[in-house]
């Protein structure tokens, strides 16, 4: 180490290197001669995990000492990623990391491979979260980010005979270096019993809990550094476990096995993260599980306060906290709880300290994705939590009657309870109702939140509803995953500044018409393609053409996404090479990626379709390279870094309306690939900010595929009035791609033909022109480049440090705090 640096916190490279073998020796008991790539991962980590406590310990003590006010962000999930590169880049020290293993004869790049990453969510809400962590501690905002630590998170996909088969995800199973157990930071948690009133020592009569059942959740602590400054926020996510109160009973009746069992059922409750998209049926442990999670992260903020601050008077002042969707909005319901039975609040005092307190933000349309949980299941469960819902509503309802004398009709459709054949509980209206602030995710999606969505909550409260269009962290999705792109953006621009400011990447507009520039930008993104080509053979045995157009579609699987629309333009290209009709395509590589719900059978369908049809497709000598079909397994954050790099154009095809936002689309175009893109989410913001000449637009909008849904849909009448659309869809039917079987995709296309709830059909023929279009486009190479880069240039808007800012502007209303970085 330099003179006066500390081996442990030391940002040279001697210090790093004697930290990582100090690590290696006396945290994972091993020679650097006998260490397994697995050691050196966990060396690397805790050498940089040891750089990060200084930060972050220092920030929670300025946090604590200041009383600094605090975003608490409620997600029941966090895709993270891995978290070796990211943390390196943000403590500056990538370069001197590279060189320093470099010295030690080791090769940064296998090491980071290495890191099994935590996928504790399933998709853009948890990768949300996750950019959003990174983006609060860059943008110095104080955040504590709340979750579970699932033992499992999502599934492994692997393809197997084309079929998506799910792996259980134990990303436990090595050890985690980047968390710090916290065994003192634990909290009980109760499920069941009953509900009864007392008198309390002042004599007035009060209302009561008593659970059946009693669990601790404990606190596992990670560390969030934010892009080169020294904050670094916290991530606690609880653990859940038996009570010791539990094993006392169990051994005093002798039954050492009925503690046991305690323990593991109390232990299910982290268990496992729940796939969405799922069916309903038997859901319990997922609300206890979220009830789980805000119960430990509600009562360690009030014991926060009471430590620092003081008294729970001021708890909306010291806390905003953010649900991320309704799956957390049962914490309204607990802080209710804690005021009125733990702290002997009044109900008006209570409700007015909660209200003020929480913020949601709605994260999808889709009435199927709407939280409602049975009435009789929450009163098995939770049933003080009913009670208070239920006078929750009363309160909110009278103030509905009184505005809207005699509409009894809204009354029904506002109430926090869905009546019918079984009584619900509806997560979302409670969310609305708990708020002081609610929010969609683009300015489309916000519009319909308040004009459809929750129209009659903005009737009632119109200056609640607001828009934060989403943003991607740079750090991970452009430093990190594409290192080419970046130096060739910093050399060009003479400085990095873009990594913090996104906006700044406008000067690269100055160099569009630079060819020497233009060839670099080409070479940037051939050279992220055969590297892709690599990976590709290596986990598929499917060779690409780095020349090809990379065309690619990675996301969850919907119908809503419209996985299928790009597979009939797949089988039209197919068909057009088999006739000798090329005249119109350039070579494609057609890329999938993504996971589908373990139980949604349409989705796994659709995963079964572009595998058959790329079997066929690639086997087939008459092709003769025209194009190919490609299916990336397990699509998760550190696959996508390596997809978005290579991709030259980008596919986001939800029918208008459906999708809430999208951040996949930010994140490709900020690697420079095109958009081929309805007008959703935030393709719309998308499409304005690069300019609607550097943007593929094709189908209806939201308002006329909602028209046209209301005038009557009739995907027959498509199906059979274009023989194009006709012959993609028998040639699936023929059993041509599946052996001769005639029947398997049959659910599929007669879905298709029949019902098409998503207006495949209708959209078909306006995509396949927008497609002609784009290989027009690619054809000019240059024209194509200039495209890429005004993509790249004017993405600076969808930096989720941008999003943040509106937040705390907008709807947190809290400050920046900047920590001076310790030495
Ligand atoms: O806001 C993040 C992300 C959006 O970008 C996607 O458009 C939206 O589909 C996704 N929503 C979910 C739904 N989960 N729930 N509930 O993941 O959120």
């Amino acid at each position: 180490p330099r003179t006066g640096e500390h081996t442990r916190t030391g940002l040279s490279k001697a210090a790093l290197k004697q930290d990582f073998l100090d690590n290696l020796f006396y945290i994972q008991g091993r020679f650097r001669e006998v260490a397994s790539p697995h050691d050196l991962y966990m060396a690397a980590a805790f050498t940089t995990r040891d750089r990060l406590l200084k930060h972050w310990v220092e920030s929670a003590q300025v946090f604590k000492t200041s009383h600094a006010r605090t975003v608490c962000y409620l997600s029941a999930e966090y895709l993270l990623g891995p978290h070796l590169a990211t943390n390196l880049v943000n403590l500056g020290i990538m370069e001197t990391a590279h060189e320093a293993s470099k010295e030690l004869g080791l090769d940064l790049e296998a090491i980071l491979e290495e890191e099994e990453e935590p996928g504790l969510g399933n998709g853009g809400l948890g990768r949300l979260a996750a950019c959003f962590m990174e983006s609060l501690s860059t943008c110095q905002i104080p955040a504590i980010g709340y979750g579970i630590r699932y033992e499992f998170g999502i599934f492994d996909q692997a393809i197997e005979d084309g079929w998506q088969v799910e792996k259980t995800d134990n990303w436990l199973r090595n050890g985690n270096p980047w968390e710090i157990p916290r065994p003192r930071i634990r909290f009980a948690v109760g499920y069941g019993g009953y509900t009864e009133s007392y008198r309390d020592e002042r004599g007035q009569t009060r209302r009561r809990w008593q659970p059946a059942l009693v669990i601790n959740g404990m606190a596992y602590d990670t560390p969030i550094l934010g892009y080169r400054t020294a904050n670094a926020n916290l991530l606690r996510l609880w653990k859940a476990e038996a009570t010791c109160s539990f094993d006392f009973q169990a051994f005093n009746t002798g039954d050492y096995y009925g503690a046991v069992h305690a323990s593991i059922q109390a232990e299910t409750i982290s268990k496992v993260l729940y796939p969405n998209d799922e069916p309903e049926a038997g859901k319990e442990l997922r609300l206890k599980q979220q009830y789980f999670f805000v119960s430990c992260s509600v009562q360690d903020m009030i014991r926060l306060h009471l430590n620092t601050v003081g008294p729970l008077e001021t708890f909306a002042e010291k806390f905003v906290i953010q649900l991320n969707d309704t799956h957390p909005a049962l914490a309204v319901v607990e802080l209710m709880r804690l005021l009125l039975d733990e702290h002997a609040m009044s109900w008006e005092q209570a409700w007015d300290i909660t209200h003020r307190t929480f913020c949601y933000t709605n994260h999808t349309l889709l009435p199927e994705a709407l939280e409602t949980w049975s009435v009789s299941l929450f009163e098995r469960l939770l049933p003080r939590h009913l009670e208070l819902i239920y006078e929750i509503n009363r309160r909110f309802l009278d103030e509905v009657r009184m505005r809207f004398l005699g509409d009894e009709a809204r009354v029904w459709r506002m109430s926090l309870i869905a009546e019918g054949s079984e009584r619900r509980v509806r997560m979302a209206n409670l969310a609305v109702v708990g708020s002081r602030a609610v929010n969609g995710v683009a300015k489309l999606h916000s519009k319909l939140v308040k004009t459809m969505l929750f129209k009659d909550f903005a009737d009632l409260w119109p200056d609640r509803f607001h828009n934060v269009t989403n943003g991607v962290t740079p750090r991970r999705f452009m430093v990190v995953a594409n290192p080419r792109l970046s130096k060739l953006i910093t050399r060009t621009c003479g400085h990095d500044h873009w990594i913090r400011d996104l906006e700044l990447l406008r000067e690269l507009e100055a160099h569009v018409d630079d060819a020497g520039f233009q060839a670099e930008w080409r070479a940037v993104k051939y050279a992220a393609k055969r590297d892709l080509v690599e990976w590709m053979q290596q986990t598929t045995d499917i060779r690409l053409d780095p020349e090809s157009l990379f065309d690619v579609q990675a996301k969850r699987f919907h119908e809503y996404k419209r996985q299928h629309l790009k597979v009939l333009h797949v089988i039209r290209c197919y068909q057009q090479i088999k006739q000798g009709q090329t005249q119109d395509l350039v070579p494609r590589a057609f890329i999938f990626g993504g996971k589908a719900a373990p139980g949604y059978f349409m989705a796994k369908l659709m995963i079964k379709l572009i595998n058959a049809v790329g079997a066929v497709i690639n086997n087939d000598p008459q092709v003769n390279g025209w194009i190919r079909v490609a299916f990336l397994p397990n699509f998760n954050v550190k696959n996508s870094q390596r997809l978005y790099p290579a991709a030259d154009l980008s596919e986001q095809i939800s029918l208008a309306g459906k999708e809430a936002s999208g951040t996949g689309n930010m994140k490709f175009s900020m690697n420079g690939a095109l958009t081929i893109g309805t007008l959703d989410g935030a393709n719309v913001e998308i499409r304005e900010a690069v300019g609607a000449e550097n943007f593929f637009l094709f189908g209806m909008t939201a308002e006329e595929a909602l028209q046209r849904q209301i005038t009557g849909y009739r995907p027959w009448e498509f199906y059979q009035n274009d023989p194009e659309l006709k012959s993609d869809i028998d040639l699936i039917n023929s059993g041509l791609f599946s052996h001769g079987d005639t029947q398997l995709f049959r659910p599929l296309t007669d879905n298709l033909i029949n019902h098409d709830p998503f207006m495949v059909l209708a959209d078909y023929r306006a995509y396949l022109d927008c497609q002609k279009t784009v290989s027009d486009t690619y054809k000019d190479r240059e024209r194509w480049t200039r495209m890429s880069i005004f993509n790249v240039a004017r993405i600076g808007r969808f930096s989720s440090d941008r999003a943040i800012r509106e937040y705390a502007e907008h709807i947190w209303k809290v400050e920046p705090r900047v920590i001076d970085p310790v030495t």
